[in-house]
């Protein structure tokens, strides 16, 4: 289907959309929430929605919401890509706690990193238009925990499918009006699954490649993950709230196909504590300050692969890697003439190490390839928001950073002791109108701004090619407008929006020569539109449609940008009586034939797949079944393959998962 046929399709879904009669329901609520709380530029995932998808990650998870897709290396670990914009020209927090992975291959992207039993709701922020986070140049990925309610509460829930795939989790909580505490425990485990020819995902490699899985490796387990957490609260008075929590997270054996390694394991330690005053004078609404610090320890090599069958060691090539960020942020809201100004001030320094030893490199020789670098940032921003009337609200804000980033180690790239500044600065202007009760307009014009990581600069892997940083590279600066609108009743919402966005010194991969890959920055540009929809029928029928569209272009040099994805479309028609539900979805991708020739990007094939699920709740007791890719359809998600020059193979692409069948039963209390 094309663009215009799709849109055709969603807008007269809207239109034959009727009023029926009310009824208290958990879904009709999701389509109030999304009609009153959300600016158009924003989106949320519940964790009904979480729930009842058999996705083993957040990221998984979130490939539901319009605009968002995924990178998939293996049977987890999806990393996220918001309209386009990947790795750290998004921010993917928990509570606002900055959290990195430790793999230079992104193998533990940050929404890798918590459980999904540990979260309440996901808001999304697209665009540039979070200030009060640093980096947040294509838009904001922010998890929030639970809380515990009053009294005695928990939850158990435990989700078996195909492949042995086994979700737990069991969380227990108490609260009273003055303390309150909450205890979790998850457990994750899968085989490798099979994609839709039959063929297991460790089964992409040709007899030939030396990255192929070792016999014993091919049908092993794709990955095991025990995670356990715990939150304390105190509330010293009616309006304050102290809070800290930590929680521990260990990875163990997960597979990646998409790569030439796998990790042994990932250690995750979290840390967050937070103390918040609200309503103090009539001049300070709110003050919160807060405290995090989290590190990742990840090892990965190629035990499993034919490249380690001849080698004097065990493995052939290894990285030991690890990072820990920490960081604090102190923020207040202030009632200032007719407005809210909201500011702030933040820190948070982030290290980063990756040794790598190959047989290959003088027998094993340590190399420092990350080479124990620091960034550390500080940040002040300000944001007021002007309520002009009843029906318009104009919010302008502003932000600076000053960086720093520092190499601890030597390697051919870079000496000990080398540092590098950058200064930036981000604002907005955000137009929200509402010239009646349902129609939400929203315009904004924003500046976005990350610096390069330490992967960027400083990495060094001596090879041909060689894989090297560039200390030379520039912040991004992205010059962003949007517009989008909302037309929402407590029948149904539907919200579109479109973008474009002009990158200044975006960083992007490239071959610099026939023996150098390395970073450059170049003038790219995105555009992209999103259209969302969900209508409540009579007879208790729901609909729900989305279309998401991104297009990108590296400027510099005259042709598409790498790794964008191409046209989606969803389609559900769902049965909900409040207490049994029977869902339906269509999930259609366009073909993506606009690719970067110069990484020797391919084309990826259209698809679509279809989704059955039902499930039954009675009180705190719900029951969800479903079977994904109904078909058995062989398809590939057009992230899901690595690019020249860091190529596994050409057209070894991981495949998505074929047909599968989940059952998961909860019980909450
Ligand atoms: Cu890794």
């Amino acid at each position: 289907m094309t663009v215009q046929q799709l849109s055709l399709l969603a807008l007269l879904l809207t239109l034959t959309a009727q009023t029926a009669r009310a009824e208290e329901h958990l879904l009709l609520d999701e389509i109030i929430v999304r009609a009153d709380r959300e600016s158009p530029k924003e989106e949320s995932l519940s964790v009904r929605e979480v729930r009842e998808s058999p996705a083993r990650d957040m990221g998984e998870a979130l490939k539901q919401v319009e605009g968002i897709n995924t990178v998939h290396k293996g049977a987890i670990a999806n990393d996220v890509v918001l309209r386009g914009f990947q790795k750290d020209n998004i921010n993917v927090l928990v509570d606002g706690v900055r959290l990195h992975g430790a793999c230079p291959s992104r193998m533990d992207p940050p929404a890798f990193h918590y459980d999904f039993a540990e979260i309440e709701q996901v808001k999304i922020i697209k665009g540039p238009y979070d200030l009060t986070n640093p980096g947040s140049l294509g838009g904001l990925i922010d998890a929030q925990t639970k809380r515990p309610g009053k009294g005695f509460g928990g939850e158990l829930s435990l989700g078996y499918g195909d492949w042995h795939s086994t979700n737990a989790s069991a969380t227990a909580s108490y609260a009273t009006d003055s303390y309150d505490g909450l205890l979790g425990y998850a457990y994750k485990y899968s085989d490798v699954p099979k994609s839709g020819n039959g063929k297991l995902l460790t089964e992409i490699y040709p007899s030939t490649s030396p990255n192929r899985y070792k016999t014993a490796a091919v049908d092993s387990k794709a990955y095991e993950i025990n995670t356990g957490w715990g939150k304390l609260g105190f509330n010293p008075t009616s309006n304050s709230r102290t809070e800290v929590s930590y929680t521990y997270q260990d990875a163990d054996h997960v597979l990646y196909p998409y790569l030439k390694m796998d990790a042994d394991y990932d250690k995750t330690h979290r840390m967050n504590w937070s103390y918040r005053v609200q309503n103090i004078s009539a001049l300070l609404q709110d003050l919160k300050l807060q405290v995090y610090w989290d590190r990742v320890k990840h090892l990965m090599d190629d035990r499993d692969r034919f490249s380690s069958s001849t080698s004097p060691r065990f493995y052939s090539m290894q990285t030991d890697a690890s990072t820990q960020t920490y960081g604090a942020k102190l923020q207040a809201a202030l009632q200032i003439g007719p407005g809210t100004l909201k500011s702030g001030l933040d820190y948070y320094n982030r290290n980063w190490d990756a040794t790598n030893r190959r047989a290959m490199y003088f027998s094993y020789r340590d190399l420092a390839m990350i080479p124990d670098a620091t960034i550390e940032n500080v940040g002040l921003f300000s944001e007021y928001t002007l309520p002009l009337g009843s029906q318009l609200s104009l919010t302008g804000g502003v932000r600076g950073d000053l960086t720093h980033a520092e190499a601890g180690r030597t390697n051919t790239m870079v000496t000990a002791g080398s540092s590098k500044e950058f200064s930036s600065i981000s604002a907005n202007l955000q137009l929200n109108y509402t010239p009646f009760k349902e129609l939400t307009v929203f315009t904004g014009l924003g500046r976005g701004t990350r610096t390069p990581d330490q992967q960027e600069l400083y990495l060094d892997v001596p090879g041909t090619p060689a894989w090297r940083g560039n200390q030379n590279l520039k912040a991004t600066v992205n010059h962003q407008v949007d517009l989008g609108a909302k037309y929402a009743t407590n029948r149904f919402y539907i919200n579109a929006s479109i973008f474009y966005s002009d990158l200044q010194d975006y960083v992007n991969f490239y071959q610099a020569s026939p023996t150098l890959k390395s970073y450059q920055n170049i003038h790219a540009s995105i555009w992209g539109a999103e259209l969302g929809s969900q209508i409540s029928l009579p007879a208790d029928l729901f609909l729900r449609g989305g279309l998401s569209y991104t297009e990108g272009r590296n400027i510099s040099g005259n042709r598409p940008l790498s790794e964008i994805p191409p046209l989606r479309g969803t389609i559900s028609i769902r049965y909900d009586n409040g207490r049994f539900f029977a869902e339906l979805l269509e999930t259609l991708s366009r073909e993506q034939d606009r690719i970067d020739s110069s990484l020797n990007e391919q084309k990826t094939a259209g698809w679509v797949t279809t989704d059955l699920k039902a499930g039954y709740q009675y009180k705190g007791f719900s029951v969800t079944g479903g079977i994904n890719n109904l078909l058995d359809t062989q398809y590939y998600s057009h992230l899901s393959y690595l690019r020249d020059p860091f190529v596994s193979g050409v057209g070894y692409r991981v495949p998505e998962n074929g047909r599968n069948v989940y059952l998961s039963m909860a019980y909450k209390f």
